[in-house]
């Protein structure tokens, strides 16, 4: 056999360990530890991609509910140990941490946190098969419950090499022995896109009655590229192609390598980062993460006021590692020898050399990016600016609210404005936020009182194309709307106090209505997110034009509704109405007749309403950017889009 010989293999112990504590060494018996078996053999054979050694992996769970796990690597040694008198791969499988490998490799999965070896899977496999292609042969070797029941033996020729292990786990030790197809591609596509380049088949062979039939090729070429793309669900990236960082490196004596990618989402605030350490996700961040975010901040913003006169009118200002956390998608896979894991759970990196390292190697790389791509620099900080702004301005309100006593739910006191329903159950109430006060005379005279309130809102205070969320939130008429829906606002939101679940929005079909609209969405999506998201806000659809004769009344929501009814009904041509036919377009909800509102826009049988979706609501935030900003362009571009507005919107 090759150098791998009997001294490199150390710290040995018996497996009964294993059995009498499986706890210890897979986390639990339950479903979770169940599938640690999996990514135990899994990790092993990716140690053997690592080490360059392994372009394919295949998992498959058989027809009786095993698992079999290939790869194309070396192959585990099958000459004989000295020390144990044994062969290697016995001594791999029956001896607990049977090391070896790991001091040839700088960055062995199976070496770290999580690695506890395949014996492990052994110990609690009420059978165990493995096939090793090596050395010109195909050995087998066999084991109940960690104990050999067949001994290593040649069964061919190859001239291949690789390893085969295949497991039934021991009913006697899991709760459950039942392989979740789903929970296994999550984590082999994810294991294929940390490794690119690397081939994982995965096949479940159990009988489609039983959940199975699956099967799935995972290949990434372009690694966390891929990735971070396949992070944005779809949605449109700010980025033509995302910041890549690739670096491998001696870096104060140990061989390191740290690995990045990174976009931002066009529309979108949350964050999403994924980091790894030796392909072991860190779900609790750590030094390579820190490192990433600070010299994201300082390379972009040094680069930004660079810039600034370029593109921010007002000049330079700063953004903070928040403002550029708004939507931004990462990955960041690092890695060395004998990271150190920290926390509760082990789920940091608490290695402070790699914080140095990371904060380098993307500084370095970032740089250089921007001065290619300067189109896409100053994308983010222009998003990372409208971030600043937006938060800037929702915190003050918050503060201003709060001063007032209205941002939790529990204080008293309805506005006087509000025209209440009678009927004190939330599931079937309603609030019609109406603007202006004549649209709400007519409303509170044509509404169903038991179960419709009215608010009506002064749009004159609200029309202002400038305003920033501050003042929108600092007006009265904003505090009695958070008074009349009785949740009060983020963070202090309470659903439970909810007081009608159906919130809807009545507003003239012009552009002003729309402009109306937007900010109100703007205002739900900032600071009462839940309600959009469990779909109490709507939209109620005013017609635009009545037509009448003597004997009808029509409404209509279009130009084309319209000149449809025209023709059908009443029978004329569109383009020369006559004979009694009269068509009036509607300028306002104020100059609708309570009974017409009723029977239009706010009779439940009859009417239209438009479920907001948060997606509308990002949309509508969006737009509210555009109108914050400087630029009439923009504006302009706005309002002609605002015409399809409601559009988007479902039903
Ligand atoms: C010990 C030493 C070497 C490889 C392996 C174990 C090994 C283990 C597993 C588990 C699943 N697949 C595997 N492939 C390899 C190094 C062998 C050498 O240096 O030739």
């Amino acid at each position: 056999m090759t150098e791998y010989s009997a001294k490199s293999i150390s710290v040995l112990e018996g497996l009964e360990a294993v059995r009498k504590r499986p706890g210890m060494y897979i986390g639990s018996t339950d479903v979770r530890g169940l599938h640690h078996l999996v990514w135990e053999v899994v990790d092993n054979a990716v140690d053997e991609h690592l080490a360059g050694a392994c372009n394919r992996i295949s998992v498959t769970i058989l027809r009786d509910g095993g698992v079999e796990v290939t790869d194309d690597g070396r192959g585990i040694p099958v000459g004989q140990h000295a020390k144990e008198k044994m062969p290697a791969v016995e001594v791999v499988m029956t001896k607990l941490h049977a090391g070896g490998k790991f001091d040839q490799q700088a960055y062995a999965v199976s070496g770290g946190l999580h690695g506890v070896g395949v014996s492990v899977v052994n110990a609690l496999s009420i059978r165990t098969q493995v096939e090793i292609k090596r050395e010109g042969h195909v050995h087998a070797i066999q084991f109940k419950q960690g104990k050999r029941t067949k001994k290593l033996e040649v069964i061919g020729d190859t001239t291949k090499t690789g390893s085969l292990i295949r497991f039934w786990p021991d009913p006697e030790v899991f709760d459950t022995t039942e392989f979740d197809p789903a929970t296994i591609m999550t984590r082999l596509k994810e294991t294929a896109l940390l490794n690119p380049g690397l081939r994982i088949d995965f096949a479940d062979q159990r009988p489609k009655t039983q959940g199975g039939g699956t099967t799935e090729t995972f290949r990434y070429a372009d690694g966390l590229a891929d990735f971070v793309l396949d992070l944005l669900d779809g949605k449109p990236p700010l980025l033509s192609a995302p910041i890549m960082v690739s670096r491998a490196e001696e870096f104060e004596g140990r061989p390191m390598a740290c690995d990045v990618a990174v976009t931002w989402l066009e529309q979108g605030h949350s964050e999403r980062i994924r980091s790894y350490v030796n392909i072991i996700r860190t779900p609790d961040g750590g030094a390579h993460e820190e490192g990433f975010r600070k010299a994201l901040t300082r390379t972009l913003n040094s680069w930004g006021s660079d810039q600034s006169r370029l593109f921010v009118q007002k000049g330079p200002q700063s953004v903070t590692g928040d403002d550029l956390k708004e939507g931004m998608v990462a990955v960041v896979s690092v890695k060395m020898p004998d990271p150190q894991f920290e926390g509760q759970t082990k789920g940091r990196l608490g290695s402070a050399v790699m914080r140095t390292f990371v904060e380098r190697c993307v500084n370095d790389a970032l740089g250089e990016w921007l001065e290619r791509n300067s189109g896409d620099g100053r994308r983010i900080i222009t998003k990372a600016l409208v971030a600043a702004k937006a938060r800037q301005a929702a915190k003050a309100a918050r503060d201003l609210t709060r001063r007032k006593g209205i941002l939790d739910s529990t204080s008293a006191g309805l506005p006087g404005k509000l025209a209440d329903c009678s009927s004190r159950n939330p599931e079937d109430s309603e609030l019609y936020i109406v603007e202006g006060d004549s649209a709400g005379g007519s409303s509170k005279q044509g509404r169903d009182r038991d179960r419709q309130a009215i608010l009506p809102l002064r749009g004159k205070v609200l029309n202002v194309y400038k305003a920033q969320l501050r003042r929108i939130l600092a007006n009265e008429e904003i505090t009695n709307l958070i008074k009349a829906i009785g949740t009060g606002v983020e963070p202090e939101f309470d659903i439970s106090n909810l007081r009608y679940h159906k919130i809807i929005l009545m507003a003239d079909a012009d552009v002003d209505g729309g402009h109306i609209t937007t900010l109100l969405l703007t205002f739900f999506y900032r600071l009462m997110p839940d309600l959009i998201d469990k779909g109490h806000v709507y939209l109620a659809q005013p017609p635009l034009y009545q037509l009448r004769s003597k004997k009808q009344v029509e409404y209509a929501m279009s130009d084309r509704e319209r000149d449809q009814l025209l023709r059908k009904v009443f029978k004329v041509d569109p383009k020369n109405v006559g004979g009694g036919v009269h068509v009036d377009r509607f300028k306002g909800l104020g100059e609708m007749n309570p009974e017409h509102l009723w029977e239009t826009t706010m009779d439940p049988a009859r009417r239209t309403l438009l479920r907001v979706t948060i997606e509308d609501a990002a949309n509508a935030e969006r737009i509210f950017g555009l109108l914050m900003g400087n630029s009439a362009a923009d504006r302009r571009g706005w309002i002609e889009e605002n015409a399809q507005y409601a559009e988007n919107l479902d039903v």
